[in-house]
């Protein structure tokens, strides 16, 4: 049996963060090694990194199960025309199996297009494996755990499977079914632990991981990185994990445990910022702190359950500056009922913690959080009907407003904070960096050119 899986293409583009840093597909990697060790034949595609046309790759590769990789947004519209493709071309031979965030949480309406077969909701490393098994031997699908189908017209939901507890048990990631040289150039990302114990009423998290928090040891995750940098010198280490600090006792092990001579990325909360923290990590070459602060009102702080205030914000900060680590916040601008003040609170708070990297963006109702919930009850959104509705989730030309404050007013900080991620970015970068990126852009259009390569964009 051959499998190929996909990473839909996301029509979010920035143009100025270039070609450079890509984040691999982390989920389908694993994916794929699990089925790789277990004798199937496995393809990964990323769009994002370009690639050949999807017909001659299916032309070649032949596979018998199409896995794709979903969020809510444009990728919804890429990961449909991929699916229909496969299709057209192989009608009812091949098995389409969608997976990700946004088949998790509306697995019924994503039922309703013709061109997906099956989905797996959650995680999907053993749900998966069963589900090729089953379609290989042509068993039923009603026994394992964590899928949804059609029968007739009907959807079976076979039931939430209980989460992977012991995730050092997940095998090593395998960069040689990627380009690995594309993703591990400019930096590693790993995704170390799933899940928050927080209940952010803007983020997935409460309705999928339902706030259980799991990690891999730190022997665990310094044998990842250990993998990772046998594929070549790691500079930069990027930590995807939604809250890389929840556990201290692991953060300083995994801490002493890394090579020195690297920038590290972690995404961390302001309340876990202290002096003791920032100690272990000031032996690295850089630093960069992540974290999400949304909003500079306090009234809305506490409206999006984010647990943290406006003195803890300001406190982290002040840390941050004083040990010159290199701070990256996020803001939510356009949140329900909103008002033009309290934008305006929002954008004087930014300039006055002063972080090194900054990005704001339009709020946005996902399904399956508290925020969405609301929305929906208080009449601010009309659910989206259709699986293709949710694509216009992200792209800012159709978006829908649930504030208070008029499109233009949104749009003006929108444009305002742009010019200003666009000069911190400028600001920071270095000239090596530049060489590199445009280099790789070059090679790319040479590519096309050549005809090797489907598409390429500057992300
Ligand atoms: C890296 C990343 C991206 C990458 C690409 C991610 C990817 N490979 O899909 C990029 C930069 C493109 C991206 C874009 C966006 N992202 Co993003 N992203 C992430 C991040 C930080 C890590 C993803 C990851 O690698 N996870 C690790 C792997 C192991 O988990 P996984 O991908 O979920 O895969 C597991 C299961 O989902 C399942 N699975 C996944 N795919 C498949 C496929 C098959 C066939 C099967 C069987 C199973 C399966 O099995 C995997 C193993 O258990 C997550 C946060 C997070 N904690 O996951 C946010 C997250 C996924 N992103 C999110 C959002 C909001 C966005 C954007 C909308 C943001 C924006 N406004 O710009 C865009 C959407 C773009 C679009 N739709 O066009 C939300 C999801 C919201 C949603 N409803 O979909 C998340 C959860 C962040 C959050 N806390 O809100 N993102």
């Amino acid at each position: 049996m051959k499998i190929l899986l996909v990473q839909p293409f996301s029509r979010i583009l920035n143009p100025f963060v270039s070609k450079g840093p890509t984040v691999p597909p982390l989920g389908l990697m694993i994916l794929g090694a699990i089925l790789r060790d277990n004798g199937y034949q496995v393809k990964i595609i990323d769009t994002g990194i370009g690639h050949e046309g999807f017909s001659r790759i299916f032309g070649e590769f032949q596979p018998d199960v199409l896995g794709v990789s979903v969020l809510t947004g444009p990728m919804i519209l890429d990961a449909i025309a991929i699916s229909k493709m496969a299709k057209d071309m192989f009608g009812q031979k091949i098995k389409v199996v969608w997976g990700g965030v946004h088949p998790t949480l509306l697995p019924r309406q994503t039922l309703k297009n013709p061109y997906v077969d099956t989905i797996v909701t959650g995680e999907g490393e053993y749900a998966f494996l069963e589900l090729v098994r089953a379609i290989e031997n042509k068993d039923d699908l009603s026994n394992i755990g964590g899928l949804a189908f059609r029968r007739g017209e009907d959807v079976v939901l076979t039931g939430e499977r209980p989460f992977i507890e012991d995730l050092d048990k997940l095998p090593l990631l395998p960069w040689d079914l990627i380009d690995h040289r594309r993703y591990l150039k400019y930096e590693t990302s790993l995704m170390t632990s799933r899940g928050c114990p927080y209940k952010c009423g803007f983020c997935y998290n409460e309705t999928v991981h339902h706030r259980k928090w799991r990690r891999m040891s730190a022997e665990r995750v310094l044998r990842e990185v250990e993998h990772a940098q046998s594929y070549g010198k790691i500079r930069r280490l990027k930590f995807l994990d939604d809250n890389f600090t929840v556990d201290r006792k692991r953060f300083l092990k995994i801490m002493q445990g890394l090579p020195k001579d690297i920038d590290l990325y972690v995404m961390t909360r302001v309340d876990n910022i202290d002096e003791e923290l920032i100690e272990q990590v000031k032996r690295f070459k850089d630093v960069q702190f992540s974290v999400g602060i949304e909003t500079g009102s306090p009234e809305m702080l506490k409206k999006l359950q984010k647990d943290i205030t406006i003195e803890q914000v300001k406190k982290a900060f002040e840390l941050l500056h004083k040990y010159k680590i290199t701070s990256s916040a996020s803001f939510i601008i356009g949140l329900p009922k909103e008002t033009k003040e309290e934008v305006e609170i929002t954008w004087k708070f930014v300039n006055e913690i002063n972080p090194t990297k900054y990005i704001c963006r339009l709020f946005l109702p996902f399904a399956g959080t508290e925020l969405y919930r609301e929305c929906v009850k208080d009449g601010l959104l009309k659910p989206p009907k259709t699986l293709e509705d949710w694509s216009t989730f992200g792209d800012d030309s159709k978006f829908t407003n649930v504030s208070c404050v008029d499109e233009d007013f949104l749009a003006s900080i929108l444009r305002k904070s742009t010019i200003k991620i666009l000069l911190n970015y400028a600001r920071g970068l270095k000239l090596k960096d530049l060489y590199d990126r445009l280099n790789n852009v070059i090679d790319d259009l040479i590519a096309v050119i050549k005809g090797k390569k489907f598409s390429t964009y500057i992300k």
